[in-house]
């Protein structure tokens, strides 16, 4: 069985985790969000795709949620020693040698898919049958407009995330570069050639969004022949984790998991869904959402493990087919 996964980085990878035990004989392949992407120091800093690797191969700080197990921060204290800024984005002296592997690979030519690969030969060398597919070879970036009391001006999304925690309204949101941008190879072929595919929890506006902007992808998604089953990231009117809540209202969507499932829309409808989990507390959501088109169904949606991923993953899966 052949699965495809949409994905951004914790949620999305703790995610893949549960489908990869749910179904330990299926071929995985992984959709990453890549618009979180950004340079610093010199260095091209791609945070979902290193989340996604480092859980599945064993190396993530798994209490942080992103980053390496084990990190020392040596670097970062003589960059401070230095004056150096950016100073409120933590590069640990561990994470710092896939940067430095993939900015000399781009360097030197490589497309990112290609260099996502390369690295992933020392994380999932055992497993082959999962691979990570960044969105796109082209650079798109997610830019967030606020305004600091000067103006509006427009920052980079892991500034208004990492360093502003999301305090400043989001105004608006640009994708730089998502226009030009096509999907990288092996991305609208794992789409077309997919038995099944699952939209993953992750953040709708920042790490699905961008995904489904990029030119095709989201064609390739409704003429797939695999049936599509989306979960929610929203719980209670409230994201599990992080601060999806303060980045709905920028496409109007509302923080609540019906209105989450309709704005991805149902198949028949021109959107992409099949089916739609809630959390088994979201049962209103649920009735909302089938009330209005999309098949929804209320299971518990609390990833504690994979084990527990895995069991709701099968059920959403399980429904997803019977109402196919
Ligand atoms: P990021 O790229 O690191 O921000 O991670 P993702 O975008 O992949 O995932 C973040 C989203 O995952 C958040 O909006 C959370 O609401 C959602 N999430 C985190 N933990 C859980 C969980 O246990 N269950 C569900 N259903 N969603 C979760
Ligand atoms: N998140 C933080 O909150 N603070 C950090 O200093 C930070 C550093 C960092 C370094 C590498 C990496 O792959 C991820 C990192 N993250 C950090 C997480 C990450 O940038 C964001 O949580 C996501 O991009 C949001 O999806
Ligand atoms: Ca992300």
């Amino acid at each position: 069985m052949q699965i495809v996964i949409l994905a951004g980085g914790v949620g999305g990878s703790r995610f893949v985790s549960g489908a990869r035990s749910a179904y330990p004989e299926a071929d995985i392949s992984v959709i990453v969000n890549t618009a979180d992407d950004i340079t610093l120091h010199g260095l091209r800093i791609c945070p979902d795709l290193d989340t996604m690797m480092y859980t599945l191969g064993g190396g993530i700080d798994s209490e942080r949620g992103w980053g390496r197990t084990e990190e020392t921060w040596r670097v970062k204290d003589e960059l401070a020693a230095y004056g150096v800024e950016p100073s409120w984005f933590g590069l640990g002296d561990l994470d710092l040698a896939t940067h430095l592997v993939r900015t000399q690979m781009l360097d030197a030519g490589y497309p990112l898919s290609a260099v996502t690969a390369a690295l992933c030969t020392r994380w999932l060398r055992e497993q082959p049958q999962l691979r990570l597919l960044p969105m796109s070879d082209d650079r798109v970036e997610t830019h967030i407009v606020i305004d600091d009391g000067s103006g509006r001006r427009a920052i980079h999304f892991q500034e208004y995330w990492v360093r502003l925690h999301a305090v400043p309204d989001a105004l608006d949101m640009v994708r730089v570069g998502i226009d030009q941008a096509t999907a990288a190879p092996g991305v609208l072929r794992a789409l077309a050639d997919a038995d099944l595919i699952l939209v993953g929890p992750s953040n709708p506006v920042v790490s699905i969004g961008p995904i489904l902007a990029v030119p095709g992808i989201r064609a390739a998604l409704q003429s797939a022949q695999a049936p599509v089953v989306g979960f929610s990231g929203i719980l209670g009117g409230a994201p599990v984790l992080g601060m999806a809540h303060r980045l709905l209202p920028v496409i109007g969507v509302e923080v609540d998991a019906a209105a989450v499932g309709l704005h991805y829309g149902a198949r028949p409808a021109g959107g992409l869904l099949d089916a739609w989990l809630v959390d088994s507390g979201d049962a209103a959501a649920a009735r909302t959402a089938t009330a209005a088109g999309l098949p929804t169904r209320a299971v518990d949606l609390v990833m504690h493990d994979p084990a527990t991923t895995a069991r709701f993953i099968r059920s959403g899966v399980d429904f997803g087919l019977s109402v196919r």
